[in-house]
């Protein structure tokens, strides 16, 4: 057998982001995965590690410690570390800049859920209102906050299907096309999996409860005017074009369909403003894509890379993580391709507030002329959402398990509908609050809330038809309990 060749860390140390070719080592193997990188499901954030070890970063994204990634990396094998430069037999992996250390601070009133990366719920007390106070507004991070604190550096550059690619600044966005504003909710795939869990089994990802969920105006320029400037034939583009690949600048991508991102009533943004202020932080300042009716894993922050192309975004987001299976598919080998990625999203609803008003307490605010009411009452309020665009038509409320029904009153839309302009084809991009009023005597257990869209779409009573071991898309009845006298 060939002698294994022998390197020493220092020339491990030079082959990092500024050279030709990029090495790293894991345990003491020394890899040489410049070929690789293209490939990198990741993006270019592998860039990080070249040069040095690949352990501290696979702490961080531990999707990595698994045998397919071993046996990838075991493709790109050079040599070892040269035992000189071992201390207690392994290579040190050294230091590494902790990439969450300029995120922003939170506020204090959020559910957290985790804070590296920060994951963080709207608390019900702030559901009710129609748009999400912008501190309130659920954080879903898969990593970090980049670090761009300056829209002027920022660019966005997007790539035609031949290659061809064309940069525009945030400032050429703003000046060259005309700017929209839509009211949109944004859910995450993963709101209300603690109630799928509670109720079926146990599931991956955070345990949301019912506020991975929020509403903000967002105000920015049309993808499709922005596609058709950089010279992408909108009304008739090449046959194989079928996604649209967005890039956020710290490593997370993910794709939509190409009928979407130029559909002139899908209203699909770039957006640089959230009610009224310029994008937080969190939020993905200085841009970001705003994909109304899909689930909000799609609406990519930071954003800095458009790709048109004929195949999906090759991210763990777009090709793994949000999908759903059957009931009977573990989590230990699903076939990933087999279910496609989550787009527009199914019919939800939850209840977010429950009280309990006596009946003079009832006059004095006037719903007791509104709903007929002489007596002690619960009143439930909650929102109601559907994908696609779809409207909510109506939500049912139980008092009793489901036996009895009644409806809910919706409230006021107050949203900006279309970014389109014309009032005939406006999409529901919004949720709709309600609120229900029922008489404390019919009140027998568990409270249940139902929403219908206009597709006469109904969510599934339990949990069990739709459970997946990911736990996405948990939209059984939401069921809340209510003692007679609480
Ligand atoms: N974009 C980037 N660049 N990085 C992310 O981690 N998370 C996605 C999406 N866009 C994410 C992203 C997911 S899963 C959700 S639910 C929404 O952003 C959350 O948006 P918000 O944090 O503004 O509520
Ligand atoms: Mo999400």
């Amino acid at each position: 057998p060939t002698k294994e060749r022998l390197i020493r860390l220092e020339e491990v140390h030079e082959h990092n982001r500024t050279a030709d070719t990029y090495w790293v080592f894991r345990g003491d193997s020394v890899y040489d995965i410049t070929d690789w990188v293209p490939n990198h499901p990741g993006g270019e954030v592998i860039l990080r590690a070249v040069g040095g070890s690949l352990e501290p970063y696979w702490n961080i994204f531990t999707i990595h410690q698994k045998q397919d990634v071993y046996d990838i990396l075991e493709q790109y094998f050079i040599g070892k570390i040269d035992p000189r430069d071992l201390v207690d037999g392994k290579a040190p992996t050294g230091q590494v800049e902790d990439p969450f250390k300029s995120d922003p601070k939170r506020d204090a009133a959020l559910i957290q859920h985790s804070t590296r990366p920060c994951n963080s719920e709207t608390p019900e007390s702030e559901l009710g209102s129609y748009i999400t106070p912008i501190e309130k507004f659920y954080v879903r991070n898969h990593l970090w906050v980049p670090d761009v604190h300056d829209a002027d550096s920022h660019r966005l550059t997007v790539e035609l299907y031949d290659g061809e690619e064309v940069e525009y600044t945030v400032a050429d966005l703003r000046k060259k096309f005309k700017e929209y504003s839509i009211t949109a909710t944004l859910q995450c795939s993963g709101n209300r999996r603690s109630h799928m869990t509670q109720a079926s089994r146990p599931t991956t990802g955070l345990q949301w409860g019912v506020g991975a969920i929020s509403t903000a105006t967002w105000t920015g320029v049309r993808l499709r005017d922005v596609l058709a400037d950089a010279g992408l034939d909108v009304q008739d583009p090449d046959e194989d074009i079928k996604h649209l690949k967005f890039v956020g600048a710290e490593a997370y991508g993910a794709s939509i369909p190409i009928d979407k991102a130029i559909d002139r009533h899908g209203d699909v943004l770039l957006v640089y403003s959230m009610n009224g202020q310029p994008l937080p932080r969190d939020h993905g300042f200085p841009l970001r894509a705003l994909v109304p009716g899909h689930v909000a894993a799609r609406s990519v922050k930071w954003l800095n890379k458009i790709v048109v192309s004929d195949e999906e975004s090759s991210s763990q987001w777009q090709r793994r993580d949000y999908k759903c299976f059957g009931p009977n598919v573990g989590a230990s080998h699903p076939d990933w391709d087999a279910a496609p990625a989550i787009q527009e999203t199914p019919v939800q609803s939850a209840i977010t507030a429950v009280r309990q008003v006596k009946a003079d307490r009832l006059k004095d605010s006037g719903l007791a002329r509104v709903y007929g009411l002489e007596e002690d009452s619960v009143v439930l309020e909650g929102y109601a959402f559907a994908g696609g665009g779809r409207h909510i038509v109506r939500v049912d409320i139980s008092p009793d398990r489901g036996r009895t029904w009644m409806q809910a009153q919706l409230q006021e839309d107050g949203a900006k509908m279309g970014a389109s302009g014309s009032p005939d084809d406006h999409r529901a991009w919004a949720w709709r609050q309600w609120r229900a009023v029922v008489p404390a005597t019919q009140i027998s257990g568990k409270f249940c809330v139902k929403a219908t869209d206009d597709s006469y779409n109904v969510q599934p009573d339990t949990f069990e038809p739709t459970y997946n071991f990911r736990g996405n898309l948990a939209n059984a009845w939401h069921r809340v309990l209510v003692s007679r006298d609480d």
